[in-house]
Formats: C-alpha cells, structure tokens, sequence
C-alpha cells in the first residue's frame, strides 16, 4: 500500500461509519413499511429468536440472509416488510431466574434490550416500530381469545394426558427436565402420572394439512417430506378379535393394521401398558401390575419408547382368530403404544421387525405368510426388514382360501371377508397426534379457563381477557408461582367463586401466529385486521432452522388455517417461499484431563498453526502455551464451547465485514465455516473498495456529469479497452441477478469482487462511474453500510439513499462482444491464438489463422486433410 493509500484507508472506520448510517436509516424511517395496495408487496420474515441472552453466530447468519433479501426486493421497487420481535417464553428464563435471583420477567427484557442494540448495531433493516414480543399481554390477550374462540368451535378439549412426575418436588417435569430418567434438581426417578391436560384439535386438519404440502412449490422437498412422514398418513384396517371369555364387559380387541394381507400370520395380540383391559388385568394379576408399574417409571417420551429393548408379560388369555377360528394368546408389551391407532396390535412375526424380536425373545411361533415371486429370495425371518412393509412382488401363502394373492388382491379379500362377517373395516389413520398445549411451567401464557368448584370449566369472557401473568414473582425452582399464589388462583365466576387455570401454553403456541400479527401489532380490536394481515400476507419468504422443520411449521400452517376459517385471512398457507440455513461451524479444541474427560476451550483462548491449505495441524493454549487436541470441525455450540461471539467480531471488524464474510463463505443452505482468516480477507476486499473509490473520486464525479448530461454512456467514444471492461462489468451483473434470485449471496460477493478487479484505475471516467455505481447497488444489501457512505458521496448529498435508488439494469449491447479470441491448434495442439471478429466465418478464421508463423511451420493448404471449426472458439487442423 503507498502512502495515499495509507492514508485513504485511515478514513475507513467501520465503527464510524456503520454508527453514522444507522443513525440516517433511524432519522428518516427508511424501513418503515407502510401498506400501500398500489404497490406489489413483499413480505420477508426470519423466524424470531428466543432471548436468550445474546446473539450468537446462527442468529447473524439467519437474520443477514432475510435482511439481505429484504433489501434486494426493496430495490427492485417491492412494499417490503422485515419486521422483528421475541418469542419471550419458555422454561430457560425460569432457570435462568433461579440461578441469578431475578424474576423469568425481568431476566427477558434485559436480554431483548441487550439483543435488540446487537441487532441494530448489525445494520439488519427491521421495521422496529412493530416490535413485539410474546410475552406482553396485548400479544398473548388474542392468543387466549382465540383458544376461547376455538374451544366454542369444539377444536379444543380437555383429557387425561400422561406426564412427567417429580415425587420429591411434587411437580411435573419438562421431558428436558429429566435426565437419565432423574428430576435434574432432586435427582430422583421421575414416574409417570396421569393429569388432565388441553388439546387442540389438529388431527382434524390432518389432510388439509398433508393435501396442501403440495401447494408448497417453494419448500424445500426435504422439509415437506419430513411433514408428510410426521402427519403420517397410514391406510388400513381395523379388526376385531373376539375374545374367549368376557374380560370385565370388553367383549373384542381391537387392532389397527396396515397389512390385513398377513392376517393368517397372526401368531398373538400385543395390548399397550395403559390398555384399559391391561389397567383391568393389573388390578388382580400381580405380574401384569408389576410390569406396567415398571413401564410407568419409563420416559413418555415415544422416541424412547422405540428403542426400548421390546419386553412384555403374557396374559394366560386367548382371543379367536377372526378368519380360522384359532386361539391366539393375548399379551401385554412395552412397545405398543397406547395412544396410535386402537392401542393394540396383531403381531406377525414372520414380517414385523418389532413382533420379530419379541416373538424371538418370548418363544413364540414365527409363521411365513407373504413370499416373494422371485424364486431364489428364500423366506429367512433373520432378515425379517427385506419382508416387513414389502409390498411389491409378493404373494400370500399359508392363508388358506386368500393364498396366492398379491398386496393389494389379499388387502381386499381379507379385509372384505371381514366386513362382511362384522369383524373388520378399512381405516386410515395418521400418525398425528391432537395437539397438548398445556404445561405445568410459570413463564408462559396462562390458560384462559375458570375452573367451577362442581367441576365446570367455562372459557373466560372476552371482557375479562387478557388473564395477565404475574410478572413479580420469586422464584422457588419447585413450583410455578401462580400455582402456590392463592389469590391470584382465586376469582369469582357470575357471582360464584371459581379458580383460574395454572397451567400454561406450550410456547409453540405463541410462534404459531407471530408471523400475522406483524401484520398489525399494535392492532386494538382483535387478534387481526383483516386488511392489513392480508394485504402483507402469506409471506414471501420465511427463513430459519431446519430444526423447526416439523413441529413450529405444521402449528403455523395449522394457525394459519384457523384463521382462516375464523374468516380472518384468505390464504391457505402463510409461509409462500421457506429457506432453511445452515449450521455455522468453526473449529474445536480441547484438553484432555487426568480422569479421561475433556475441557473444551474457547478458539479465542488457543494459538493455531495452520499448512499452507489453512488446515489447522496444531494448537496450543494462549495462556500456557501447552499443546492441546483439535477437536475438528463441529456446529458452534456451548457444549463444545467453540462458539465465536458475534459482538466481538463486529467491534473487531465492523458489521459489513461479518455480513459479507457470512455471505460470501457458503451458500445460505449449506454449513458454514468459520475462519478468522476468511473474516480478515472479507474485510480486506472492502477496504479495497473503499481506496478505489477514493483514489478515483474525481474520475467517477467527472463521469457522473458526463453520464447524467447524456443519460447513458456514450456509446460512441469506447475503445476496445472500454468495450471490454464494459462487457465484463454486465456479464458480472447478469449472473448477480440471477444469485440473487436464486438466493446464492456467496457468488454475488463474488461478482462484485470481480467488477472490482475489472474496473479502470484512473482513466475511463464514464466507464468508471457506470461500474462504481453497479458494483455498489449491487454490495449494498449485503455491505450496507459502506455502500451507503460512498453512495453519499458518489452524490455528494449524504441524504442521497441508495436503497431507494432503481436496481441496475443489464445494458445488452455491452454484453456482445465485437471481437473474439480464437484457438488454432494443428492436429489438437495448440499453435496460436489470434483475436478476430465475432462471427467470422470459417474461411476467413482458416486465412488468418494460416498466416500466423506459428501455425504455417505445421500447416499450410497443400498438407490440410481436415478443418474443425468451432465459431468464435477454435479451429483445428488435422493434416496428412
Ligand atoms: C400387523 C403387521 C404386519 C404390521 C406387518 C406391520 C407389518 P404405521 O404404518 O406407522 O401406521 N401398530 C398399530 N398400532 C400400534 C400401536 N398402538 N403401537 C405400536 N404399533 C402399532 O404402522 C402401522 C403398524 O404398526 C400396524 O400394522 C401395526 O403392525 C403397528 F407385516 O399390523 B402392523
């Protein structure tokens, strides 16, 4: 760097400068969005995070990508909207409560104050005047009409709902509160307990809610296949075993199937723990009752009931075969689950993996029902998963009349010979489940219901709503305040005492429909304005984690669909267009201690030497200098405390440097890693930005006069040089374009690093400016803040704003190019390359090329056999 340039780079201070532009953004509203139905809207939302305390690498990534499209979409003349708020509940600010002798309450506005002033220092353009957080009563009073509205409509009922059960501290558990089966403050074995508990009723939009996946054309397929396998669509039978002898009035079982074609391979029925005929059996069976005490003091959790190791207890009880008459005996198993299908199975060993081990474990008859067409696909139970679910391919044997049969021939003559003898019917079921909203947690939306001493439950009048949750509260890490707070329980109902509800919503009800109430949120007179919610929705873009690919997605489109039935919005679905982020990764390192275990240390406390590729091949300890393990490449995270703090690499480089660094590493759906020397090198290409412009300052100006005097560039004074750059600068902006659409930043970094390489240091002042002025529309919603201040000076009218300048638009005569470089080989060798006219024909490429000294020593007209011609590429002669 010369001495100028030292000099020109000391008036780059990115904290100065960011500091400076966001204050003009602030002054004059410029993310304001207003709704304006002369305008086409665009609504772009990143999901809203968990205050938490501060932001970390996952949120800058997150919230860069939607702010960056937001500010794309602005400039292509689009109404955007890119609002931002807090999902303020949930059980981390009880703990955090506990452990620093506050209330959850004030623990939260603290961290959203502190994040807030990150978010903004980060230039992410959000229209802060609609805010909200979930937490406030003028966001959770509509939530809490709506349950009431719904519980009007009958989607929403009360029922008897197993949970985790503390017995020391006599209060129910979180299923992250358990650990190793133990309450995590008593440390005792949790057990299961029976509660009544609210539900929403999704179940019955399960269709809806499968069928409209496929209006999600801009959904990732993966994300779309996991919500279809979640809702779990299973088509079916349902059949009826009668039993041999009455069992306390139950007369039949009942079993869900989805392979009535192996009804003949039944060899016992399988009953869940909590079955009411097992409950009946336990009472005078001291087997039964000892293993379904044993199975309550499992988790409910049904990703660990799956991989149970399968065990049961044998009844002595039989049921009739519905087909052939015979007696298979009744069981009672860990692995079925009481709340899918009928909560009873009919295990076929022969061709279910689960039956297999059981009937494995427990001597019991193994029978082969289905085979295969293909002669040397011999039946071997062992390798039970090439038969379990195969449909194809297949026939029936061992099933009597119904042998010989394909699935679908043996589905339809089994389950009709049911029908008709009274003992069957086809079924679809889903795997879906109605939706538990209640928790037994303090932070959270109290429940909008009065409990009546006779038992009565009555929603609370729209009048009295919203139920406010206490704020000032102490913390006993036992229970939850409004539970042991007497007078807040205590109210009165039409004149009678009654007692409101304690328990809480899931916090996934407050995500549920944030999205809309962004729309209006300060709206006073109900959950939407209709006007406003749907001039700005569904929303056009929605960006977040893929772990919210399931759960927080389905309650939304489920919202969403509520509403609409309410009569509030008009669209199907909220989110149009979904883009699930990456993790950020960065390297992890760690000490290896006396008793085996590990200490994990902060890559800021390390020293690294890297090989000349920038892989890391040793480290050691800042403070020692001991070498220490590098622990590899994983997802920033607090257990392998090898997250990089977001704050310190904004102070360090300034908030453009980590957004073009986040951009430029990966593309938004893929992992990204971090690297000090990645941040450092992004910086570095703003820097050189910032000397360019200065150093060419009187250039660009003088272009600018010449540019706005002709309104374009005059065509007429390029030379081939100008021609050139030109072309390059539009080639570059083409395939921006094109990125930008398709969302992939990190190549549009990288055609503006480009234009920045092709532009002409010092001379060609129009073309200068023409390319200065597309190489900073085309940083800025990227670089904001940089490409705002040169902007201002570009005009020179500091309240110029770029973002409300017209996107740049490709000049296609640019693009053609007059002269083409020509390859000439001889016999596939390269011998020369000659520039000529684009287009020119083979004759004349053949002249030219046969006159350049290198190519004659090769080949010359008399020795030719053979011409290959490519136009504006190559040609190539073959000789004798
Ligand atoms: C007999 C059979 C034979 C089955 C076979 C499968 C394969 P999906 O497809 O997920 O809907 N099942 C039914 N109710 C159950 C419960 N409450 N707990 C545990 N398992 C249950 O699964 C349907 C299959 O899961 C049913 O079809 C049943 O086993 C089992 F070769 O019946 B099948």
């Amino acid at each position: 760097m010369n001495s100028t340039q030292e000099k020109i780079i000391s008036q780059y201070n990115p904290k100065k400068i960011e500091t400076e532009v966001q204050d003009y953004w602030e002054k004059n509203s410029t993310f304001l969005a207003t709704e304006d139905p002369k305008k086409e809207k665009f609504y772009c939302l990143a999901m809203f995070p968990y205050p938490s305390g501060k932001l970390h690498m996952g949120h800058v990534r997150n919230y860069t990508i939607t702010d960056v499209i937001a500010r794309y979409q602005r400039m292509k003349g689009k109404n955007v909207l890119h609002p931002m708020g807090w999902d303020a509940f949930g059980l981390p600010a009880e703990n955090a409560a506990i452990q620093n002798n506050t209330a959850p309450a004030n623990w939260t506005y603290q961290n959203i104050d502190y994040m807030r002033k990150q978010l903004k220092s980060l230039g992410f353009g959000f229209d802060w005047s609609r805010e909200l957080s979930t937490c406030q009563p003028s966001y959770y009073k509509w939530e809490q009409w709506f349950f009431t509205r719904l519980y009007k409509k009958g989607l929403v009922y009360k029922k008897m709902s197993t949970v985790n059960w503390d017995p020391v501290d006599c209060t129910v558990l979180a299923n992250e509160q358990v650990i190793d089966g133990r309450g995590w403050r008593s440390g005792v074995l949790i057990e299961r307990k029976e509660i009544p508990q609210w539900f929403i009723k999704i179940t019955s939009y399960a269709e809806e809610l499968l069928k409209d996946l496929n209006e999600l054309k801009e959904w990732p397929e993966q994300v779309k296949t996991m919500q279809k396998n979640w809702i779990g669509k299973s088509k079916g039978a349902e059949i009826k075993f009668n039993l041999n002898s009455k069992i306390d009035g139950h007369e039949n079982i009942q079993i869900f199937t989805t392979r009535p074609d192996t009804l003949l391979g039944v060899s016992y029925l399988c009953l869940a723990p909590d079955h009411p005929i097992s409950l009946k059996l336990s009472k005078s069976n001291k087997k039964i009752k000892d293993f379904i005490s044993k199975f309550r003091n499992t988790s409910v959790a049904e990703a660990d009931i799956t991989t149970l190791e399968k065990e049961g207890v044998n009844t002595d009880l039989f049921a009739i075969h519905p087909i052939n008459g015979e007696e298979i005996p009744i069981w009672i198993a860990n692995y079925v689950l009481m709340n899918y299908g009928s909560g009873a199975v009919m295990a076929v060993p022969a061709h279910d993996e689960r039956d297999f081990y059981f009937a494995k474990k427990y001597n019991l008859p193994i029978k082969q029902v289905i085979k295969s067409l293909n002669e040397d696909e011999k039946f071997d139970p062992n390798i039970w998963h090439e038969w379990y679910a195969r449909k194809n391919d297949i026939v029936s044997i061992n099933s009597e009349k119904f042998d010989n049969l394909s699935f679908e021939s043996a589905f339809k003559e089994i389950t009709t010979s049911l029908i008709n003898s009274g003992n069957g019917k086809i079924k679809t079921q889903y795997r879906l489940r109605d939706w538990g909203v209640s928790r037994q947690r303090y932070w959270g939306t109290p429940i909008p219901i009065l409990n009546l001493p006779d038992g009565q439950e009555i929603p609370v009048p729209e009048d009295r709503l919203p139920v406010i949750l206490p704020e000032d509260v102490d913390m006993d890490g036992v229970r939850s305040p409004i539970k042991s707070d007497l007078k807040w329980c205590e109210t009165e109902y039409q004149g009678k005492s009654a007692q409101h509800e304690t328990d809480t919503f899931d916090t996934f009800m407050e995500s549920s429909w944030y999205y809309a109430r962004f729309t209006c949120p300060d709206y006073l007179d109900g959950i939407l304005d209709k006007n406003r919610a749907n001039y700005w929705l569904p929303v056009d873009q929605y960006v977040g984690g893929i772990e919210h690919a399931i759960l927080h997605l389905l309650y939304a489109r489920f919202f969403h669909k509520l509403l609409r039935d309410e009569g509030y919005i008009s669209s199907n679905e909220p989110f149009k267009k979904l883009l699930c982020q990456g993790m950020v990764l960065a390297e992890s390192f760690y000490k290896k201690n006396n008793d085996g275990s590990k200490t994990w240390l902060n890559p800021s406390e390390v020293n690294i030497n890297k090989d000349d590729n920038g892989k890391v091949i040793s480290a050691t300890e800042k403070e020692t200098g001991a070498d220490i393990e590098i622990g590899g490449m994983t997802k920033m995270s607090k257990s392998k405390n090898n997250g990089v703090d977001p704050q310190i690499t904004v102070d360090k480089y300034g908030a453009d440097t980590v957004r073009v660094f986040t951009m430029f590493t990966a593309p938004p759906e893929q992992t990204l890693e971090w690297n000090d020397d990645g941040v450092a090198g992004s910086q570095k290409f703003l820097r050189k930005l910032w000397i360019y412009f200065h150093e060419n300052e009187e250039f660009i100006k003088e272009g600018k006069l010449l540019f706005d005097k002709n309104h374009s560039i005059n065509y007429d004074n390029l030379n081939t040089e100008q021609k050139k750059i030109r072309r390059l600068i539009h080639i570059n902006l083409k395939q921006a374009n094109n990125d930008y659409e398709r969302s992939q930043f990190n190549t549009v970094v990288a055609a503006c690093m480009k234009i920045l390489n092709e532009l002409p240091s010092r001379k060609y002042p129009e073309v200068m400016y023409e390319g200065i002025t597309i190489l900073i529309k085309l940083l800025s919603p990227i670089a904001p803040h940089i490409c705002q201040k040169l902007w201002g000076n570009l005009c020179d009218n500091p309240n110029s704003n770029v973002l409300s300048e017209n996107w740049p638009i490709i000049d296609e005569n640019a693009l053609s190019l007059d002269e083409v470089e020509i390859i000439i080989q001889v016999n596939g060798k390269l011998r020369a390359k000659i520039i000529l006219q684009t287009n020119s024909n083979q004759e004349f490429v053949e002249e030219n090329a046969l006159s350049n000294q290198n190519v004659a020593k090769f080949a010359n007209k008399d020795n030719i056999q053979k011409v290959i011609f490519v136009p504006n590429k190559l040609i190539n002669f073959v000789t004798k």
